[in-house]
């Protein structure tokens, strides 16, 4: 067994408990445990919007979180991915969440989705209308896999003696981050947050995750003094409350995946 592996499962040992947090009135949990193969679809009422989710997927995360600080009224079914529902896969062949549904219209890929809901509901608007800065906008989600990927890079590279290599990878890649909000403000979006700012939000969710195998990953004030001030005034947000999970539950369910049996109910009662 891997150290990383040892070291995640004494964490999950030590895990405090996850709380569920409820502040939101409009969210409405058709599901919050997953529902898998051999489940109904629950029935969709006109005019609602619903999101097929899971709880700990960063990518569904990040439509929640432009739902909640909408204000959107939406629901959530959240799904068993590793025994995904036929009805679920009729809807997103793919078969990833997120996916959205509203009066027969369905939109999956996070990125779609988050378009898609910032044009039907404008308020507020979070993508510029000008072409230019929407494209430099897009240009940061979009190649933000460049740090998603050393997520997983770093934890095989502890096992495998290339640490050091990926974290100065995961520093340059977080550097691009860094100086691009120096010249924008406290957040992507200046004054407030943008689509920037949730679309990268639930990977800084999960780097503490990452500095407890490699503490040289934390974003530190020393170096990183504008993201690490941006992620405190991100933890201020409704939304990131809202969608918060902490350390301890992304460990155990990361450990779950790990394994082969996802804990998609962790937590819940
Ligand atoms: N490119 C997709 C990625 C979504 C994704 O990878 N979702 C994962 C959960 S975090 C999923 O649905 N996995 C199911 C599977 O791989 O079969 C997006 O941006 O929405």
């Amino acid at each position: 067994m891997s150290s990383v592996f040892l070291c995640l499962q004494k964490l999950q040992k030590e895990a405090v408990l996850y709380i569920v947090r409820r502040s939101f009135s409009e969210i409405t949990i058709m599901s919050e445990k997953a529902l898998g193969r051999g489940t109904q679809c629950p029935p969709l009422a006109p005019g609602t919007l619903r999101l097929y989710s899971m709880r700990f997927c960063p990518y569904a995360q990040r439509t929640r979180l432009v739902l909640l600080h909408k204000n959107v009224t939406f629901e959530t079914v959240n799904i068993n991915l590793k025994q995904k529902p036929d009805w679920f896969k009729a809807r997103n062949p793919i078969g990833l969440v997120p996916v959205l549904e509203c009066d027969g219209k369905v939109v999956y890929e996070s990125n779609v989705c988050n378009e898609y809901i910032d044009n039907v509901y404008p308020n507020p608007k979070l993508i510029p209308s000008d072409f230019y800065l929407a494209s430099r906008d897009k240009l940061l989600w979009e190649t933000f896999g460049k740090v998603t990927e050393l997520f997983y890079e770093i934890p095989k590279s502890l096992a495998d003696g290339t640490l050091d290599r990926c974290l100065r990878r995961f520093k340059r890649q977080l550097k691009r981050y860094e100086d691009e909000l120096k010249q924008r403000g406290e957040y992507f979006g200046g004054s407030s947050p943008c689509m920037v700012d949730f679309m990268i939000w639930p990977w800084f969710e999960r780097v503490p995750i990452l500095s407890i195998i490699a503490p040289e990953a934390e974003v530190n004030s020393k170096e990183f003094p504008h993201l690490s001030s941006w992620m405190k005034l991100m933890m201020e947000l409704p939304a990131v409350k809202e969608t918060y999970e902490e350390p301890s539950a992304h460990i155990h369910f990361f450990s779950s995946l790990r394994a082969g049996n996802p804990d998609y109910d962790y937590g819940l009662s």
